[in-house]
């Protein structure tokens, strides 16, 4: 299995869809699915890079795996569920500081799923009133999404003007119907890939590779020599 060249990591509360937005875009469809224990991955191959997408558990107890999941991620895509205003809250109040590991420029998307669920996005998509799902009205706007990016670039020390914007990086997607799921990783993947071929271009991260060290020779007397 060829080493992945860049890591993306799903973070949010459990049950707003992490896992299900990862089988919709990896394996086109919607199964049913269990919460998450810990984490697991797919490798995605994208122009000539390898990416691997990390799901993660949202629920409390695995918390402390997040920062370790996050380390050296070149994107995290922070997940909430638009029907749920806490689970917006959660991002900040919990799961952002788990990125502190991450890479210095790594990139945020904000996604608000299940859209499908609200009354705004039958209207705007012209679906009948006696569709399946209960619809109501959206508890999270985008721009509270956005409110939350611009937040989240003065928590990082970043310079507005030097990160995309905001309405570049917000999401609204329905893992359920795929409204937006493939724009959502296409778009973070083609912002990714240039750093990680300038990363590339710039050479071997500055770390030791301990398994390349021997241990000094013994002598009998017990002393170095
Ligand atoms: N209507 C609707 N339901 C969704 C959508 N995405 C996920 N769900 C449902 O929401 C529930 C939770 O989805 P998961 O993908 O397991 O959520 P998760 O964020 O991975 O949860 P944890 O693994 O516990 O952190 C499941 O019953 C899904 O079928 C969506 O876009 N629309
Ligand atoms: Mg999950």
């Amino acid at each position: 299995m060829r080493k992945p060249d860049g890591k993306i990591v799903l973070l949010g509360d459990m049950n707003v869809g992490k896992t299900s937005l990862l089988q919709r875009y990896m394996e086109r469809r919607f199964p049913d699915t269990v919460s998450t224990v810990g984490g697991a991955f797919y490798l995605k191959p994208w122009r000539s890079f390898n990416l691997s997408i990390w799901d993660t558990a949202g629920r409390e107890q695995f918390h402390g795996l997040g920062s370790m999941y996050c380390r050296g991620a070149a994107a995290v895509i922070l997940t909430y569920d638009v029907n749920h205003l806490q689970s917006l809250r959660e991002l900040e109040d919990r799961f952002l500081g788990l990125t502190d590991t991450a890479n210095k420029d790594c990139l945020f998307a904000i996604v608000g799923n299940k859209v499908d669920l609200s009354e705004e996005h039958a209207a705007q998509s012209g679906e009948a009133c006696s569709s399946v799902s209960p619809r109501a009205p959206k508890q999270v706007r985008p721009e509270d999404a956005m409110a939350l990016y611009k937040k989240i670039l003065r928590y990082k020390m970043l310079d507005e003007r030097d990160a995309p914007a905001a309405e570049q990086m917000c999401f609204e997607t329905s893992a359920k119907t795929g409204y937006n799921v493939d724009v959502l990783f296409e778009s973070l993947f083609d912002m990714v890939v240039p750093m990680i071929a300038q990363q590339k271009a710039e050479g071997p991260p500055q770390t030791v590779d301990i398994s390349s060290c021997k241990p000094p020779k013994r002598t009998t007397s017990g002393c170095c020599t």
